[in-house]
């Protein structure tokens, strides 16, 4: 089995994607995305929007983009059931974690970032405000969903839904705080001793650190 993933270790969706391999026991062979003009210029030819992770399954000859759409098919390749439960409501919640994370986490820290870094042209505070309201909301969201005393996001198996949240939370909470929500720090603070987001952060590290925030105060 060949699998190689064009990724970056610091990448929020690398990481995501990362942890589903460390969790299924499948190993790959990273391709650095590291903004090499002949790097880029290949890359460009395999990943239709230029975005990170893309996997190739050479023995398949598939070549497959989107984060949880990656792990969807890691997870099929693994013998199923795993990141992606059987049972079909399950998977639903699953499924919705992985879609709420991406939407109004991932979303509005993207667009934060893009405007600090000038990605967006000259930074826009009104709109970075809003941003930051919607990841209030999607706090306030996730926190109320976790109060059913669940260990993982979507009950009590680590999935899908735990991948995508371990590095996006970890760096969205440098942008807007966790604050009083017990059920998320509870929650994020068993994602950063998952032993294979921990691996993902280690392999992170050498490339320093890139987020245009301050680590978290608490
Ligand atoms: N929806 C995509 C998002 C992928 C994405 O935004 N990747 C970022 C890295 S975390 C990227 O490739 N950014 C490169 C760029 O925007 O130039 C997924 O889930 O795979």
């Amino acid at each position: 089995m060949s699998l190689i993933v064009w990724s970056h270790p610091y990448s929020a969706y690398g990481q995501k994607t990362a942890i589903a391999f460390y969790e299924l026991g499948l190993p790959f062979e990273l391709k650095l995305v590291n903004g090499e003009p002949a790097v880029t210029e290949e890359f460009g030819k395999v990943s239709p929007f230029a975005k990170m992770p893309v996997l190739i399954d050479e023995a398949a000859g598939a070549t497959v983009f989107e984060s949880s759409i990656v792990i969807e098919y890691l997870d099929r390749l693994a013998g199923g059931g795993t990141l992606i439960p059987a049972d079909p409501v399950e998977a639903l919640e699953v499924r919705f974690m992985d879609r709420i994370i991406d939407t109004y986490v991932a979303g509005p820290m993207n667009r934060i970032v893009f405007n600090r870094l000038g990605r967006a042209g000259t930074p826009n505070e009104t709109a970075m405000a809003l941003e930051a309201k919607e990841l209030e909301s999607a706090w306030d969201m996730l926190e109320q969903r976790l109060s059913d005393g669940r260990t993982w996001g979507a009950g009590e198996s680590f999935t899908l839904a735990d991948c995508c949240a371990a590095p996006i939370l970890t760096y969205a909470r440098r942008l807007v705080p966790f604050g009083d929500r017990p059920h998320l720090r509870a929650w994020h603070a068993r994602l950063m001793a998952r032993p294979s987001f921990v691996r993902a952060l280690e392999e992170a590290a050498p490339f320093g650190d890139l987020m245009p925030a301050p680590p978290p105060a608490d």
